[in-house]
């Protein structure tokens, strides 16, 4: 998988190119590039903002470094699918990193200010599938961190990136149930026992618990996740 991101601010992705997203681009397979929006500027300040039209708060991201940047990264793709992180886009799930871990090339489209002038997604939209984003009810600064989950979301999806495979099925949101809860050793620790079950050896039982226990959870804290959660 080739990915590439646009921003003004490349130092925010360098935490992505540790851990293990950065032994699997070691290993060829994933192509991480994270490239610096005002690249393709010319003007001697690299400006990359201007006042909205129709006035109001804040700067717009002016459409040209941003047409010029896309055509670059997506020169030699056949079809790239070109993510704009956004509040104002369809709400990013684990179905969504599912879906974009099987795309050939991701091209991430972080913008900042009050947002990117609206004919950039229609631009967009001829070189490649265009998809607006969000993580969540919620205002954050600019694209960058919104970037940075998908990829880590997506990424570790990508066949060979983590270890084992197995451990992907087993998690909160992969069967629509948040994750059981797991213990280690001591069998009790502070006056606080690992639940009987769990040290049964009986491996139905202990199957049984799990799922239970998922239930449960996800009945407390997410009932919106059940079939009549409602929300
Ligand atoms: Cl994807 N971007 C921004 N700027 N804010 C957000 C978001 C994305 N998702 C939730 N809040």
């Amino acid at each position: 998988m080739r990915i590439d991101v646009l921003s003004i601010f490349p130092s925010y992705f360098d935490g992505l190119t540790l851990s293990l997203l950065g032994r699997a681009r070691g290993a060829g397979i994933l192509q991480l590039q994270v490239h610096d929006l005002r690249d393709w500027t010319s003007d001697r300040h690299r400006t990359v903002d201007d006042t909205p039209y129709g006035g109001g708060a804040g700067m717009v991201m002016k459409p040209e470094p941003w047409a010029l940047a896309l055509d670059d990264v997506t020169r030699d793709s056949a079809r790239p699918t070109i993510v704009f992180p956004s509040p104002a886009g369809e709400r990013f799930t684990q179905a969504t990193a599912r879906d974009l871990s099987t795309r050939e090339h991701l091209v991430f489209g972080c913008g900042r200010y009050e947002g990117i002038d609206e004919r950039v997604f229609d631009y967009a939209a001829e070189l490649g599938e265009v998809r607006l984003i969000s993580l969540g009810d919620y205002v954050l600064n600019g694209g960058e961190v919104a970037t940075m989950a998908m990829i880590e979301a997506i990424g570790r999806l990508v066949p060979g990136v983590v270890g084992n495979p197995e451990s992907l099925v087993e998690e909160s949101h992969e069967d629509g149930l948040l994750e059981y809860p797991s213990y280690t050793k001591p069998s009790i620790w502070r006056d606080r026992a690992v639940p009987e079950v769990l040290l049964s050896g009986n491996h139905a039982r202990i199957a049984q618990w799990r799922r239970d226990q998922q239930i449960e959870r996800t009945r407390l804290r997410r009932p919106d996740l059940l079939p009549d959660g409602d929300a």
